[in-house]
C-alpha cells in the first residue's frame, strides 16, 4: 500500500448511549497514530475531525427505536462526502469513531468507488439490527443493516441510493453476541460469519485465508474493525464488552494477513471508549493494529 493515507476522526456517540466515545478518535491519535505510521514510512495526512453534533444539542424526545436518527443522518452525510473526496483523490481512508453509527457514512462515501465492494466487519455483534428488531435503538446496531439496504429510509439512503454493500460479499468475523433478529438477517441473507466458535475451532489463519478466499473477487475491500471484536481483556475501553473474543495475538495475524495480502482499499477502527478505558490501553492496541495493516513487523 503505497497510497497516501488519508485519517478523518469522527467524534459521534450518537449511534449509542454511553458517553465518552466521541474522543475515541483523540485518544488513538494521542496513542501516537500519525507518528508511527510515520515511522513506517507510510505517506499519511490528518484531515482533522468530521464536525458532529453534541449530545447537549441533539433533538430531545426522539423515536426510542431509532435513537438520534437526524443527528447520525447528517454527520454520516458530511462523512460520506469526505470520504468520497478522499477516494476521488485517490487517497486511502482511514476513520476514527466514534461510535460504530458511523460505519453507515464511510460505507456510503466508498462504495460509489467500486462496483463489487467487500466488507470484513470485526466485531462481537452483528450490528444488523433494525427498528423493529433492535433491543436498544441504538444505531451503532444497525450500522451494517443499514449499509445491506435494510433500515430507515434516512439512513439507507445517505448519498442518493441503496444498498451500499451486497450481502454475499459481506464476512462478520469475531461475533458473539447476536440478537434473534440479526440471526434472522443473517440466514435469510445467507451472510458469512465467523463466530467465535469458528476462531476458535478453524483458528485465525484458517478464518483469514477463508475470508481472503470468499472476497477474491471484490475490486475493493473496506475492513470496519470495532475494538469490541476483540477480547475486553485487552481492549477493555469499549461501551459493550462481550467476554470470549479475539485475543491480542490473533487479531495482529489477522492484520498482518489482511496487510500481506493487499487488498485493503478503506479502514475504519470505530468504538474506542476513553472514558472506560484503562490508562488509553485501547486505542495503544488500535494504534498497533494499525501498523500491522500497514507494514510493521517484529523483524
Ligand atoms: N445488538 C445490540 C444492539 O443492537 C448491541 C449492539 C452493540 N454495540 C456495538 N456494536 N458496539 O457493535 O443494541
Ligand atoms: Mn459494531
Ligand atoms: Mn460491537
Ligand atoms: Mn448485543
Amino acid at each position: 500500500m503505497s497510497k497516501e493515507i488519508a485519517v478523518l476522526g469522527v467524534p459521534l456517540d450518537l449511534g449509542q448511549t454511553r458517553r465518552g466515545v466521541d474522543m475515541g478518535a483523540s485518544a488513538i491519535r494521542y496513542a501516537q497514530l500519525i507518528e508511527s505510521l510515520q515511522s513506517l514510512n507510510v505517506d499519511v495526512v490528518d484531515h482533522g475531525d468530521i464536525p458532529v453534533i453534541r449530545r447537549e444539542d441533539a433533538i430531545k424526545d426522539q423515536n426510542e427505536h431509532l435513537k438520534n436518527l437526524q443527528e447520525v443522518k447528517e454527520v454520516c452525510t458530511t462523512l460520506a462526502k469526505s470520504v468520497d473526496e478522499i477516494l476521488t483523490a485517490k487517497k486511502m481512508p482511514l476513520v476514527l469513531g466514534g461510535d460504530h453509527s458511523i460505519a453507515i457514512g464511510t460505507l456510503a462515501g466508498v462504495s460509489k468507488h467500486f462496483n463489487n465492494l467487500g466488507v470484513i466487519w470485526y466485531d462481537a455483534h452483528g450490528d444488523l439490527n433494525t427498528e423493529e428488531t433492535s433491543p436498544s435503538g441504538n444505531i451503532h446496531g444497525m450500522s451494517l443493516a443499514v449499509s445491506l439496504g435494510h433500515g430507515h429510509p434516512l439512513l439507507t439512503n445517505i448519498g442518493g441510493y441503496a444498498p451500499k454493500v451486497k450481502p454475499e460479499n459481506v464476512v462478520i468475523i469475531g461475533a458473539r453476541d447476536l440478537d434473534e433478529g440479526e440471526r434472522e438477517i443473517i440466514r435469510e441473507l445467507g451472510i458469512k460469519v465467523y463466530t467465535m466458535h469458528e476462531v476458535d475451532k478453524l483458528g485465525m489463519t484458517k478464518v483469514m485465508e477463508e475470508t481472503l478466499d470468499y472476497l477474491k473477487e471484490c475490486d475493493g475491500v473496506h475492513l470496519s474493525l470495532d475494538l469490541d471484536g476483540i477480547d475486553p481483556l485487552y481492549t477493555p475501553g469499549v461501551g459493550t464488552p462481550v467476554p470470549g473474543g479475539i485475543t491480542f495475538r490473533e487479531s495482529h495475524l489477522a492484520m498482518e494477513m489482511l496487510c500481506d495480502a493487499n487488498v485493503l482499499t478503506s479502514i475504519e477502527f470505530v468504538e474506542v471508549n476513553p472514558i472506560l478505558d484503562e490508562r488509553n490501553k485501547t486505542a495503544v492496541v488500535a494504534v498497533d493494529l494499525i501498523t500491522s495493516l500497514f507494514g510493521k513487523k517484529i523483524l
